[in-house]
């Protein structure tokens, strides 16, 4: 186990308090007697959270937890997901109402109503049908963040297919690890998408992973974005837009049941082969709506939301996709980075389309604190009156930042705390009620149960720390780890198992109020600006190349990503003479093999590595020499001169 963010670990003694407004309590969705609503009978209140959903048919039970920690929710009901976020809203005459404002890289729009939306997923469901796919088939969706991703998660949702979204940055071998693990039947894809003012190529990667072989993937739709020169495999590619045309825009929806899988997520856990994280239904629906009501007080008739994620993201799917949909609010969707054509862009686009509900990132946040003031001081950003955190530790520095330069010092900062396997949030202030601390995601939600217990699972006093679980389930709890029941049971459940907690994985401390501060992971799971990478999944990646011989990776602290990958690496032979070309070749065959976003931002060629006498690597070590600190203690080293090795040996190389 290695030790949580140390950085923060000192923050029990925060003084500032930041209440909401009077006004703003005063309008807020919900008071402080919600948290003993929900205490007083947890089941009840998530039974009136459900009624928030349109269900076919009514639930027999709330909340199966005989096979725990399998569990099922809103046992014997039935709905579609995909009615839930766009037909209701249509039925009950809110048709004209935008859904989404697209706001394209390139500067080209795209606003989208309620109605359209359902003509689009009407015809892509016809266009899966046709395809031959039925419920529990597996899709792929690997596309930009263009309204296409929408609508095709919806569209599987629909017929009650399960989507696996593959985030745009992966690399040819990470897709087909995802669709062989899944056994995908089709994959839904763009020519290319836009990036700094450039096309990517994303079909050819697709290509690339297919031509590996042995995957059960019999379709590609193909949707025209980056307008790139693409080939089509007779046969097997279609166009998007024209499989589309050929539909009827209207289907006829069945509704599945609760626990019918809604999609896997891949996630990185502490082994190297990522886990499909699994969701269902209705506990999902449910709980990704009320969180999105409560967490961020939406007022859906008046507020413009605009989560700035990706899709291919846990945070996508239940902050662009499902909540707000199935809440019926008005989004914005960006395609592109912040700095594309210039370092305003978010702000510009807060003015635009007066954006009063923002979700961001901690390493965003600090990004724009680099890039100065001055730039979001050329927008009117007065619009804004919620703003959200997610991904990662949020620094106070950050927090007020946040709060006192894009909030105008009164809208109200909620940092969130939730995982892909929580499916949404858990820990979080409520805006209207919470009187927030910075850095602080404060207390669960209500409905939520969390604790912080000690190596044993006993709950640790207040000013106390130790590791964050969930003492409850909760609705939109994963139900799986798609084809490994067994490292579902081991990885989140068989820690405190005598509790029936759930290990999320997360170091954590209550100060003296018995508020929560999230200190990061407390595993080998890196957290790259708010992605996870784990430290095997890149020593896998780099021990493939053939000139390393053995390779150890830490995540090291880093002012504006959170954490950054260094690797250490052993070269074999007369590979050890490459100097910065080969650590150049070492980082560019991490992107091919994972991704972009696993590059190390270093690679330090060492001719040993700190081992323990079983053989294991001393992370901690190595993390003291990537943050520049002096060595901790050698004395479990089986060779305890090999960390004065490795320091010389990088002495003068930074
Ligand atoms: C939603 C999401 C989950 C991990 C989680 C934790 C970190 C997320 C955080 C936070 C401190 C917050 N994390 N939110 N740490 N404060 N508000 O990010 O899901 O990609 O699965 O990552 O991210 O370490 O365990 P996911």
């Amino acid at each position: 186990m290695s030790e949580p963010n140390e950085g923060l670990s000192n923050l029990l003694h925060e003084e500032r308090r930041f209440p909401p407004s009077e006004e703003f309590a005063a309008a807020a969705n919900y008071a402080a007697d919600a948290y003993e609503t929900a205490a007083a009978d947890r089941l009840a209140f998530w039974d009136a959270q459900a009624r928030r959903l349109d269900w076919a048919t009514d639930w027999t039970q709330t909340l199966d937890w005989t096979a725990a920690p399998f569990a099922a929710w809103f046992v014997g009901g039935t709905l579609n997901a995909s009615v839930n976020c766009v037909d209701r809203h249509v039925d009950a005459g809110r048709g004209d109402k935008i859904a989404l404002h697209f706001e394209g890289e390139p500067r080209d729009t795209r606003s989208i109503s309620y109605a359209e939306l359902q003509k689009l997923v009407a015809r892509a469901a016809n266009a899966l049908t046709e395809l031959g796919i039925q419920q529990g088939d597996r899709v792929a969706v690997y596309l930009p963040m263009i309204p296409e991703a929408v609508v095709s998660m919806l569209a599987c949702a629909r017929i009650g297919a399960v989507h696996s979204v593959i985030f745009g940055g992966f690399s040819a071998q990470a897709i087909h690890d995802r669709v062989i693990d899944a056994q995908v039947k089709l994959v839904i894809t763009a020519d290319g998408g836009y990036r700094r003012g450039s096309v990517f190529g994303l079909k050819p990667i697709v290509d690339e992973a297919l031509a590996k072989g042995e995957t059960t993937v019999e379709h590609v739709l193909v949707v025209k974005r980056g307008g790139n020169e693409v080939s089509l495999t007779e046969g097997r590619d279609t166009w998007w837009d024209d499989a589309l045309a050929a539909q009827a825009d209207t289907h006829e929806a069945q509704a599945f049941d609760a626990e019918n899988p809604l999609f896997i997520l891949y996630t990185s856990g502490t082994t190297g082969k990522p886990k499909g994280i699994m969701h269902t239904t209705g506990g999902y629906l449910t709980q990704v709506a009320y969180t999105h009501h409560a967490a961020f007080d939406l007022k859906p008739e008046t507020d413009v939301y605009w989560c700035t994620a990706d899709i291919g993201w846990v945070t996508g799917h239940s902050y662009i996709v499902y909540g707000p949909l199935a809440n019926g609010a008005t989004q914005v969707i960006y395609e592109g980075t912040p700095d594309t054509p210039h370092r305003g862009r978010f702000w510009e686009i807060v003015e635009k389309y007066k954006v009063s509900i923002l979700y961001t990132a901690p390493t965003a946040i600090r990004t724009f604190m680099k890039w100065g003031e001055d730039i979001p001081a050329k927008f009117d950003l007065s619009s804004l009156r919620v703003l959200g955190s997610v991904g990662e530790p949020i620094n106070p520095e950050a927090w007020m930042w946040y709060r006192r330069v894009i909030g105008s010092d009164v809208a109200p900062v909620v940092d969130t705390w939730w995982q892909t396997e929580t499916g949404a949030i858990m820990i979080s202030p409520l805006p209207g009620v919470t009187a927030s601390k910075p850095g602080s995601a404060m207390r669960a939600l209500p409905g939520v149960s969390a604790d912080v217990v000690d190596d044993q699972g006993k709950p640790v006093p207040n000013g106390g720390g130790g590791l964050l679980v969930l003492t409850e389930p909760w609705p939109s709890m994963l139900r799986g780890i798609w084809g490994d029941e067994e490292r579902f049971v081991d990885t989140y459940w068989s820690r405190f198992a005598e509790q029936g907690y759930y290990f999320a994985g997360d170091g954590a401390k209550k100060d003296t109020d018995g508020d929560l501060w999230l200190l990061g992971r407390v595993d080998d799971v890196m957290n790259i600006s708010g992605h996870r990478i784990s430290t095997t999944e890149v020593e896998s990646a780099l021990v493939s190349h053939p000139s390393v011989a053995e390779a150890a990776v830490v995540g090291a602290n880093d002012p504006t990503t959170g954490q950054a990958i260094v690797a250490f690496v052993i070269l074999r032979g007369t590979a050890a003479d490459g100097g910065a070309e080969m650590v150049t070749e070492l980082r560019n065959h991490v992107a091919v093999e994972i991704g972009a976003i696993a590059k190390p931002r270093q690679i330090l060629v060492v001719a040993e590595l700190p081992k323990t006498r079983s053989g294991k690597i001393m992370r901690r070590l190595l993390r003291d020499v990537a943050e520049h600190r002096a060595v901790g203690d050698v004395t479990t080293l089986a060779d305890s001169s090999v960390m004065a090795l490795i320091s010389e040996g990088l002495a003068g190389t930074k």
